[in-house]
């Protein structure tokens, strides 16, 4: 559905959560490529002003809100008690939803978006890039102990919010049909990028069939840990919150860990156009490789500690080949800013993918280290 026409009764869904004060602001926020999300802030008389975050989830993504909200729902409240458990602030480490007016953790609009509202987690910041290191290796204890006080959850109990989301062989087939019903007559022009596909096939097959000769273990994962999707607090510099709940399902260790290199150790932006400017810094993945690991308490196999790198070079190579899907599916999925958007950011990514080939032996050789 058009974003302007799903956003529509956004004043209605304001109107129908359990929010108090005046509504003083209402702006679009942050830079996530799914959900619509805006900063809202309320005014009470002599209490001052607090802020809260609405989301309109993209449901044509997340086909099944209601599920994604029972997941949501599980896990934070499971993450609360474990906070609380650690002497932690769970106000401030997990997110916490505010109800509907009728109850629900979501309110289902007059046109069928659903929405949901978080309150904001203030003092915090949330980074499309890495600016100081020491906030990366932080992010990735955050991740890492994320993963660990997930570790006894009943997986069983969360749903599949999108199958097959890490499913590189999945989605290998799904670019190959995307290249041959080519809707938008966009393939001639990136013929380049679609042999690069071609030509790393392997790459969409090695995790998997590990997965299922057990060789990899299946975690409660989050399965989207960029940068973004960590609230750094603003005063003790520690990795504060891991937001953006829609994905955690069942799946792997080093997938996790490797989303997190391809966009954070990244020298660039996710959407750079000068690929010069683009490579994988190892000293960036050396300080997060020490703090997932650390984060992750000691949980991971000696098999998974192996495979650290190959789940950065597959998330990698996986994320680019979904931007060039859906460049040539016509940008349905990914939000863009420009026309070329999702070429331009599959352009970074399979330059890291060789950047990361280049490399090799130094992943290999940090990893060893711990
Ligand atoms: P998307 O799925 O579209 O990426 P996110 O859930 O990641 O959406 O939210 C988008 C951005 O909004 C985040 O990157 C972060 O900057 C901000 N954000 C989300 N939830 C909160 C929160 N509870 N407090 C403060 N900022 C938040
Ligand atoms: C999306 O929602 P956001 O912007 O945090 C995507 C991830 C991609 C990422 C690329 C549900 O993440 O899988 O890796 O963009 N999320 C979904 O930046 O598809
Ligand atoms: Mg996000």
């Amino acid at each position: 559905m058009d974003r302007a026409i799903a956003c529509a009764k956004k004043e209605e869904a304001i109107d129908n959560f359990q929010f108090v004060g005046t509504l003083v602001k209402d702006i679009p926020y942050g830079s996530g490529h799914i959900n619509d999300t805006f900063l809202l802030e309320f005014a009470q008389p002599d209490m001052g002003k607090h802020k809260v975050i609405l989301q309109r989830l993209n449901h044509d993504i997340f086909t099944k809100p209601v599920e994604v909200m029972e997941n949501i729902m599980g896990v934070t409240s499971y993450l609360r008690e474990e906070i609380i458990k650690n002497g932690g602030d769970p106000d401030r480490e997990t997110l916490n939803l505010i109800p509907a007016k009728d109850g629900k953790p979501y309110y289902e609009d007059s046109i069928g978006s659903f929405w949901r509202a978080y309150f904001f987690i203030e003092d915090s910041t949330s980074y499309d890039k890495v600016e100081k290191p020491e906030d990366f290796y932080e992010s990735a204890v955050a991740f890492g102990n994320f993963q660990k006080l997930l570790s006894k959850y009943p997986a069983a109990t969360l749903h599949e919010t999108i199958k097959g989301f890490h499913d590189t062989a999945a989605r290998f087939e799904v670019f190959k049909k995307t290249v041959e019903a080519d809707v938008c007559k966009r393939a001639s022009g990136v013929q380049e990028e679609i042999q690069f596909v071609l030509d790393h096939e392997e790459l969409a097959h090695v995790l998997g069939d590990m997965l299922a000769s057990g060789e990899l273990p299946l975690k409660v994962t989050h399965n989207d840990t960029k940068l973004n999707n960590i609230m750094i607090d603003n005063h003790t510099g520690k990795g504060l919150c891991v937001i953006d709940l829609d994905t955690v399902m069942p799946g792997l260790a080093i997938n996790d860990f490797g989303d997190s290199i391809r966009f954070g150790a990244s020298t660039a932006t996710e959407d750079e156009t000068d690929l010069s400017k683009v490579s994988c810094d190892m000293e960036l993945f050396d300080l997060y490789a020490k703090g997932y690991i650390q984060g992750c308490g000691g949980s991971l196999t000696e098999k998974e500690l192996e495979m650290m790198p190959m789940g950065a070079k597959v998330m990698t190579f996986e994320c680019g080949m979904r931007f060039l899907t859906d460049y040539l599916d016509g940008d349905h999925y990914f939000k863009i800013h420009r026309p070329e958007h999702n070429l331009d950011r599959c352009r970074t990514q399979f330059t890291l993918v060789k950047d990361m080939e280049r490399k090799w032996d130094t992943m290999m050789e940090i990893i060893k280290k711990y």
